[in-house]
């Protein structure tokens, strides 16, 4: 089952931290970065020191807010409106940057005429299907010309995560244009339409923001980009939380893109990951849909048959995932060895074929269906960290066995024996296992952190007693299982035994203090790097990048992208710890993937003919005399592509990208403002209520929340419903003293006694309101759950006035549970599961309750108060107007 942590903060920063000091201008929007990231909240800090804006957009004031100039309190779940004002802002005031946008972006290509908007249709694209509630992209979103093609998008079971997904396909490289924009089907009129009715007053309307406060965050930022000046938008999770997280980060990717921010330096989109390594997760991943490097897993419901079918569908026609077949082939090579020959198809009938959503929610409800018998739990604490805690507890009654590998008897440990329910052990069927694991000093390996950085950390002491490091622990399994299957003959145990399986330490494990490791069998990640890295077959030599892998079963990578970590025998890059002095790149210090870039998308520092757009915002050029791009980083370009290249229709792969396309991912080079493809909820994001959310869609009246949203109707996962029960919005979010659902800090007496106890922000109207005391109890229930907790009445949160109309919004952090030295209600028994279409989010940042004074008096009060009935899975596919009750469609 994927990683929790996987699934929640997916996404790359486009650059690095240390290029936040070079902004002229930062939006911090969906995360509080100066607690959650407090190191790297340093370089914003620094940027401010030399004159530049710092802008905060958040439902509630932090110590983020109280460190920019500028501070907007929104309603959650709002943000696609408030991006959504900004584009309209933006092209109503004539400030796009035409230069850069006509050059490297798809504002000119044309959209074929049979493509309807949003904006025409009630809040719904062309190419819906109102009784799958998907849309057929490929149907009418696509560039004119193209077609339907051979290629469909993947089914909804699949997530558009893979490269080769969201980047797509085309026929022709070159779409048909018109730089004149005269043509009102070209991208730019779609986008102007599109945002046309966000206006200020509309922004301020549905997010309870003033229009004068909005104002003054478009003109700051537009007056901060250009070709002297750049801006960064920084996000984290209060943006991936929602039914419409991709699309809210995708608005971000179109202001970028207008304003000539993207690729430069200063700009850029940062997205700020989560645990130790996350990004590492996503990258190798633990995801049910992805192997290594973001290539799509094979799927039983698409032509994947056979590997050259599955080559043939998935490998784009031009730029540069046409070189699929290169890592595919190499990374059969490396999990098979010997075993993956030509003739077998490299093995590539042992990989699992997907047929269903396998994310970590849906497996979720289908453990409370009985549908799961055990489960492996690494490093995971879903009992408190899961939206809808009170689903996942029930759920893990339901497993037979249950494997948990932590440093703490963590809630998700304890769960059949405390807990809010007090859960009666005699009546829980399920066997825990609780194994404990090493922690990160005590074993070594590398960590990829927020900016695509690896970077290896030594094991420091051996760990105590029984404790083992989880690559331990999954080695020795490996070599258990496949002892138990040796000499099988059934062909799906075949991919097991042929598995390469040989981490042996073959060098003395020396501690730092130059005494031997006492631990029997660990294995030498070193090792692993040196095949994530990739070697030629013949020789066993390191490969210097994915430059070098071929399709032809000579070259074996564990993962493309991270191919150039240990480029030759003793060269861990990874390992790597030279500051240069000067260079703010540091390219000597670690290795971010792909190929040491700090800087994604750098080819549009300079202008179409290869100079700096100005001396101030220098980063890469075009070196006429020697022919090659230069400047501080690795360029994102074919480095001797000059800026003149041309392709011709007829061009295939990286042939294709001409001279002046910096958006080599992309199948034309460019930035998609419009997505003719890779999004499943629509080419433009646009704005939809939260799934809870007490007031209507202001924009689109007809159609309330994504269209396209996955609802799962179990009775512990209702949905509240639009109505007065629930009249108060609520999000949540971290503590600088806490981590996630807290087994990392409640256990630590030190941090306890700094943050003692879960509480509840809410404002001074509130309390008033419903006679609750600062300091004293309080109860938050919806139809899911109640808990009870300490008020905090605080100016921090204030109520938007939506529409006219005084909404309370609440916040809390989501730190506590049962387990651990300070115990507290747990946020996530109020959050509900649910999937959004691209990546399976939760909505856990927007959802609606009503608060009381006083105490839970025992815990009979936590049974789930009556659902609504509505809406059901059946009823759900309910854009037809006539078929919604209150006359509103979810
Ligand atoms: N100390 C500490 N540091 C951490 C963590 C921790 O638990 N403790 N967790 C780590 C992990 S795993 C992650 S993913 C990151 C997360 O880092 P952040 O995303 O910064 O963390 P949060 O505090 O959950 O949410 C950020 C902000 O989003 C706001 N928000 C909520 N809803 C909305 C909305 O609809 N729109 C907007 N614009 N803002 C909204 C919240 O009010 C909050 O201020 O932090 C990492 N760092
Ligand atoms: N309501 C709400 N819910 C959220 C969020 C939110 O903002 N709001 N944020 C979401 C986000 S962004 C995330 S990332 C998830 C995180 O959710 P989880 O992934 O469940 O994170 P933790 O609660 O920190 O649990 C991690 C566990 O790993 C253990 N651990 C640490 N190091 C190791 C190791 O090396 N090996 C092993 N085996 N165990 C180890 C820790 O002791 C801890 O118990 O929560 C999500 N849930
Ligand atoms: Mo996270």
């Amino acid at each position: 089952m994927p990683g929790l942590g996987a699934s929640f903060g997916r996404g790359a920063a486009t650059s690095f931290q240390e290029d936040l000091q070079n902004s002229d201008c930062i939006l911090i929007m969906g995360s509080n970065m100066a607690e959650a990231h407090p190191v790297g909240f340093r370089f914003p800090m620094m940027a401010r020191e030399r004159g530049a804006k710092l802008i905060h957009v958040d439902p509630h004031f932090s110590r983020t807010s109280a460190m920019c100039q500028q501070y907007v309190k929104i309603r959650t779940g709002t943000d696609i409106a408030f991006l959504g004002g900004l584009i309209h802002y933006i092209l109503l005031h004539d400030k796009w940057f035409k230069d850069y946008v006509l050059a490297y972006t798809n504002a000119a290509t044309i959209v074929n005429d049979e493509y309807k908007d949003a904006e025409d249709l009630g809040g719904i694209f062309s190419g819906f299907d109102q009784e799958k509630r998907t849309y057929d992209a490929q149907k009418t979103w696509h560039y004119e010309g193209e077609g339907e093609g051979e290629r469909t998008q993947a089914g909804h079971h699949m997530k558009a995560e893979s490269f080769t997904e969201r980047t797509g396909h085309l026929e022709n490289p070159l779409p048909p244009s018109d730089p004149t924009l005269q043509n009102p089907n070209c991208v730019l009129n779609i986008l102007k339409r599109h945002y046309r009715r966000y206006t200020p007053e509309m922004v301020a309307d549905i997010c309870g923001c003033s229009e004068q406060d909005f104002v003054r965050v478009a003109e700051t930022i537009c007056s901060n980009s250009g070709r002297e000046r750049t801006c960064c938008i920084v996000y984290a999770v209060g943006w991936t939380q929602h039914s419409t997280g991709v699309q809210i980060i995708r608005s971000a990717t179109i202001v970028q893109l207008l304003l000539g921010n993207m690729g430069r330096p200063g700009g850029g989109i940062m997205a700020m990951r989560g645990h130790a390594s996350i990004q590492g997760s996503t990258d190798v991943p633990t995801l049910y849909e992805l192997l290594p490097g973001y290539i799509m897993q094979p799927s039983a419901l698409r032509d994947h048959g056979t590997l050259e079918c599955y080559l043939k569908q998935e490998t784009p026609k031009t730029g540069f995932m046409a070189n699929l077949p290169k890592f595919m082939v190499s990374l059969l090579k490396a999990w098979y060895g010997d075993a993956a020959t030509k003739e077998n198809e490299y093995g590539f009938k042992w990989i699992p074929r997907v047929d269903d959503n396998y994310s970590h929610l849906a497996c979720m409800i289908r453990m409370l269906e009985g549908k799961i018998k055990g489960m492996f739990l690494f490093g995971q604490n879903p009992a408190a960290g899961a939206p809808n805690g009170k689903l996942n507890r029930e759920a893990l009654k339901k497993l037979d066995w249950l494997v948990v590998r932590d440093w703490f008897e963590i809630d998700t440990a304890a769960f059949w024996y405390k807990g809010p329910e007090n859960p009666d052990p005699a009546t829980i069927g399920t066997e825990v296992f609780f194994i404990p694991a090493a922690s990160s000093a005590e074993k070594e390996g590398t960590f990829t952190n927020t900016q695509r950085l690896l970077q290896w950390h030594d094991k420091a002491i051996d760990p105590p007693e029984d404790c083992r490091s989880d690559t331990w622990f999954v080695y020795e399994l490996g070599k258990r299982l496949k002892k138990l299957y040796a000499g099988s003959t059934r062909e799906r145990d075949q991919g097991l035994l042929n598995l390469t399986w040989d981490y042996e330490f073959d060098r003395a494990e020396v501690l730092p203090d130059g005494s031997a490791s006492r631990i029997e069998g660990e294995p030498d990640a070193q090792k692993i790097l040196m095949e994530i890295n990739g070697y030629t077959v013949a020789d066993r030599k390191q490969v210097r990048d994915f430059n070098s892998l071929r399709d032809d079963g000579s070259t074996a990578c564990g993962c493309w992208i991270y191919s150039g970590v240990f480029p030759e025998e003793g060269n861990n890059r990874s390992r790597s710890r030279k500051l240069t002095p000067g260079v703010y790149t540091s390219p000597d210090w670690g290795f971010s993937w792909p190929l040491n870039r700090r800087m994604m998308y750098n080819r549009a520092s300079a202008d179409p003919d290869g100079r700096p757009w100005s001396e101030r915002k220098k980063y890469m050029w075009w070196d006429e005399e020697n022919k090659r791009w230069t400047g501080p980083d690795v360029p994102d370009f074919e480095p001797t592509k000059p800026p003149d290249y041309r392709p011709n229709s007829d061009s295939t792969g990286m042939q294709a990208i001409s001279g002046d396309a910096p958006f080599i991912m992309k199948p034309d080079g460019r930035g998609w403002l419009f997505a003719p493809m890779g999004v499943k909820d629509g080419p433009l994001p646009t704005h939809y209520e939260p799934i809870e959310s007490p007031i209507p869609n202001l924009l689109y009246p007809e159609q309330r929340v994504n269209p396209t949203i996955e609802l799962y109707h179990v009775p512990l996962n209702t949905y509240n419903r639009p109505t007065a029960e629930y009249p108060i919005v609520a999000t949540n979010y971290r503590l600088t003293e806490h981590y996630l659902s807290g087994p990392m800090s409640r256990f630590d007496s030190w941090l306890n006694e700094l943050q003692p106890g879960m509480f509840i922000e809410i404002s001074a109207e509130l309390a008033e309101e419903k006679g609750i005391d600062h300091g004293g109890w309080m109860v938050a229930w919806n139809s899911r759950c109640a808990i009870e907790a300490r008020a905090m009445v605080t100016r921090r949160v204030q109520p938007p006035i939506v529409n006219g109309r005084t909404v309370h919004q609440i916040g809390m952090p989501f730190h506590w549970g049962f387990a651990g030295e300070t115990v507290g209600a747990i946020a996530n028994d109020l959050t509900s599961i649910s999937a959004d279409p691209n990546v399976s989010m939760h909505e856990a940042k927007a959802f609606t309750v009503d608060v009381r004074a006083g105490r839970l008096e025992h815990h009979e009060d936590i049974k789930p108060l009556p659902a609504a009935p509505w809406p059901t899975r059946e009823e759900s596919p309910d854009t037809s107007k006539s078929a919604q009750p209150e006359g509103q469609a979810i």
